[in-house]
């Protein structure tokens, strides 16, 4: 078997060596020049003058681009159309960019666009989401999602808890920058080789800018250096960009941002702002819930109106709810426009009742996880989604007991409670959280994928997938897939960059299904050739094309055994067809957007994991001790490298609930833009002790192999981690006292919280 085994990732040796190709290691071509953007300095205001001449006349400069350069439309947006590739008129955000430079290195365009003379008339700016729902502001219609009575089953609830959260954005820092190398072709023709997670909405982007066809544009990307959809709709702004440039100057042009402009010009992880109303029983059952929730989407749409839906559909996470109100706003503030980030919003929706429960099990005095599984979906009942999908799938009470008993939780618990009896200091803190995540593009058109499967004359086998790769390893699957399909080695089948020529109309590699989409269009590829050669086989030496099979490189037929080359070889002269598309859709979606209701999720994954913590209490700093985490990826495909994912993921997730602090002046500049200021997780915050394993599971929807999804869902299992530091905030008030702690949960957000604890208990709380 291909499938279902660990094998390493298809580029590992080349990553390691150094010779795994980024789209800045291809090489130049001759007469290749470079540009650079020039960024608003200001973050709401009318561009009264613009005076390009210090730009022109620094050493090496060719040209300067601005907003009436265009040629075709002045937009780089993804759906609804309101972003501009170049400012007209008015500033929206500090780094916006308003013009393009191209020098003849990328030094000298990087120095030249520091030298534009702009006269600014600035105009009032909103930089917070809390700012924009005061003044209505709002990229987007509000949107809600209700079932049942929540007013008055709240009213009647004999416990309720009510109060407020933060939740700050995310930065991407992917490895490798945004890119884009634009080269231009024949007769209105362009290339255009970037890092992007959806080359297809990179070739309409630059067709529109160009104001020429798709068809004269042409998109590839071998391999990005990380993505976390960053670079799902914000890769365009480089593409045209870069093309515009190259269009007008009739020369190959590479754009590549520094980490400082890439941090100051794209949008982040959606920060969300919550206000909760939720009653429950003396037990902690919810009877009631009810979130109000506005994110900060920026100065444009972008996908913010899908990442609001997707934070609505998980505010359940694992939880019937029966009765509750789900508000959400995207507020247009004069900031970056935020975007995709692994989860896209699904996180921000299910940590607000993650929030909620702790305290409830606070409230009551009770441990945290026996309040999360009285809630949990299962029974007489309680098994439809506040958006009316049927959850046909749930394991989470399995797999948490499964958890609970493999992390001796309860044990452990007796242990930090014993811990911190002798231990005014440091405190330790643990916390098991559940995760619940559906799979699907909320979007249902976008449900489609197509492949390219040549098998050539000497058996070998190459395959095309209109995914990208991005380090997930989205390559080595399919290419599982297509080798199992063929009965042969992997070594024998290569996968080559993602190109708009080969597979037409893609979606993007996004919402996690990837594999899902791409390893069935694959196989329904190669599964069309296997068939066409079985039946070729079954001509050659008889016996029945049921029969016929394909494995370990030979084709069994009949009683006889053929090397699959041979067969091959033999195929071709016999003028059979060695090649095919496939196509796949997923089946059984449907959505409502007025409602919010409706079949959004194909399948849903689940996960839990433990995390223990000790935090200093002089100095609010914390370290994570030990994380266990079950993860349900299905039959996993590759089971390598869906533990990398998990783990991945978890790590992730721990810097944005913890160390990741983005952080704008007065003036509405982001100021954390570059590792200097804003604090990734390294390699020394890992948990000395990770054990990260995968649950026993098949899916019960016919995913690619009964597998299912990896990419983004393992991101909220380190929500484990904020709710132990919480926990281990909490005991310094005796767990008498809700610590306000909003994430990320930094040493000044901790130490603030302890504060805000000891106050409480010293007023007699
Ligand atoms: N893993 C790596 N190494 N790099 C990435 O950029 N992106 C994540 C996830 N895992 C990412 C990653 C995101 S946001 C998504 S949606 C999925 O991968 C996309 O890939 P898949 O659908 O093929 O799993
Ligand atoms: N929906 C979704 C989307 O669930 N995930 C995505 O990444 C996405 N991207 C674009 C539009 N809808
Ligand atoms: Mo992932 S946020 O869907 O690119």
């Amino acid at each position: 078997r291909a499938v279902g085994v660990p094998r390493a990732h298809e580029s590992a040796a080349l990553h390691v060596l150094g010779q795994a190709t980024y789209t800045d290691d291809i090489p130049e071509l001759q007469g290749t020049v470079h540009g650079a953007l020039g960024l608003s300095g200001k973050a709401h205001a009318r561009i009264v003058s613009t005076d390009f001449a210090r730009v022109r006349a620094a050493a090496g400069v060719l040209a300067v681009y601005a907003v009436g350069d265009i040629p075709g439309l002045n937009d780089c947006g993804p759906i609804i159309h309101d972003d501009p590739v170049f400012a007209d008129g008015v500033v929206m955000y500090v780094g916006q960019p308003i013009f393009i430079v191209v020098a003849e290195t990328h030094d000298q365009a990087r120095r030249a666009a520091r030298l534009a003379d702009i006269v600014y008339e600035e105009l009032p700016a909103i930089l917070t989401p809390q700012a924009a729902k005061a003044a209505q502001s709002y990229v987007l219609p509000p949107m809600r999602l209700a079932r049942g009575e929540f007013r008055q089953a709240f009213e009647q609830a004999p416990h309720k808890v009510k109060g407020e959260l933060y939740v700050g954005g995310q930065e991407h820092f992917y490895l490798e920058g945004q890119i884009a190398y634009a080269v231009p072709k024949e007769d209105k023709g362009m290339l255009v080789l970037c890092s992007t997670q959806h080359p297809s909405e990179m070739q309409h982007v630059v067709a529109h800018a160009l104001g020429l066809h798709s068809h004269n544009i042409v998109v590839e990307c071998r391999r990005m250096g990380g993505g976390f959809g960053g670079k799902e709709s914000q890769s365009a702004l480089w593409c045209a960009a870069a093309a515009i440039a190259a269009f007008k100057l009739k020369r190959p042009v590479k754009l590549r941002a520094d980490r400082d402009d890439d941090m100051l010009v794209t949008g982040k992880r959606h920060c969300f702002h919550y206000d909760y109303e939720v009653g429950y029983d003396g037990d902690g059952r919810i009877a009631a819930a009810r979130v109000d929730m506005v994110t900060r989407a920026g100065y444009s749409a972008d996908l913010s109106g899908p990442v609001a839906t997707r934070a609505v559909c998980h505010f359940d996470n694992t939880y019937y709810l029966s009765d509750v109100e789900i508000l959400a706003a995207c507020g247009k503030t004069n900031t970056q426009s935020n975007t995709a980030f692994r989860g896209f919003g699904g996180p921000q929706g299910a940590i607000a009742i993650e929030y909620v429960i702790d305290e409830i099990a606070r409230n009551l005095g009770r441990d945290p996880l026996d309040i999360r599984r009285l809630n949990f979906y299962g029974g007489e009942g309680r098994n439809v989604t506040p958006y009316g999908q049927v959850v046909i799938d749930n394991v989470i009470g399995a797999l948490v007991a499964e958890l609970e008993a493999s992390s001796d939780y309860r044990a452990r618990r007796e242990d930090v409670a014993a811990f911190n009896r002798a231990s005014p200091v440091l405190r330790k803190g643990l916390a098991l959280t559940p995760v619940k995540f559906g799979i699907a593009f909320n979007v249902t058109h976008l449900n489609q994928a197509g492949a390219l499967v040549h098998v050539y004359v000497d058996g070998s086998i190459l395959v095309n997938h209109g995914g990208t790769e991005m380090g997930q390893g989205i390559n080595t699957k399919v290419m599982q897939v297509v080798a199992h399909e063929l009965g042969v080695d992997m070594a024998h089948v290569r996968a080559t960059a993602t190109d708009t020529s080969k597979v037409a109309n893609t979606s993007a590699t996004a919402a996690s299904t990837g594999a899902d989409l791409n390893g069935k269009a694959a196989q329904d590829a190669a599964r069309q050739i296997r068939e066409r050669l079985a039946a070729y086989a079954v001509k050659l030496y008889g016996g029945d094309v049921e029969a016929v099979r394909f494995a370990a490189d030979m084709v069994f037929v009949n009683g006889h055994e053929v090397r699959f080359p041979e067969l091959v070889q033999k195929a071709y002269l016999a003028r059979v067809q060695l090649w095919s598309d496939g196509y796949y859709a997923t089946p059984g979606l449907h959505w409502d957007p007025v409602t919010m209701s409706g079949n959004p999720f194909s399948y849903f994954v689940y996960g839990a994991a433990v995390s223990e913590v000790v935090v200093d209490t002089l100095t609010g700093e914390f370290k994570l001790l030990r994380a266990d985490v079950l993860y349900d990826a299905g039959r996993s495909l590759n089971p390598a490298i869906d533990i990398g994912q998990v783990e991945g993921a978890f790590i992730q997730g721990m810097g944005w609930m913890t160390t990741e602090e983005l952080w704008w002046n007065e003036g509405g500049k982001l100021m954390t833009h570059a590792p200097s200021t804003y604090k990734i997780p390294g390699v020394s915050d890992c948990p000395d002790d990770f054990r990260v394993a995968l649950y026993n599971n098949s899916n019960a929807t016919d995913s690619i192999h009964r597998s299912k999804a990896v990419g983004e869902p393992p991101l909220l299992l380190p929500f484990s981690v904020f709710f132990a530091i919480r926990d281990a905030v909490s005991s310094v008030g005796g767990h008498k006292v809700n610590p306000p702690l909003n994430a990320p949960a930094t040493s000044e957000e901790i130490l603030n919280a302890i504060a805000a604890v000891e106050a409480a208990v010293a007023q007699g709380a």
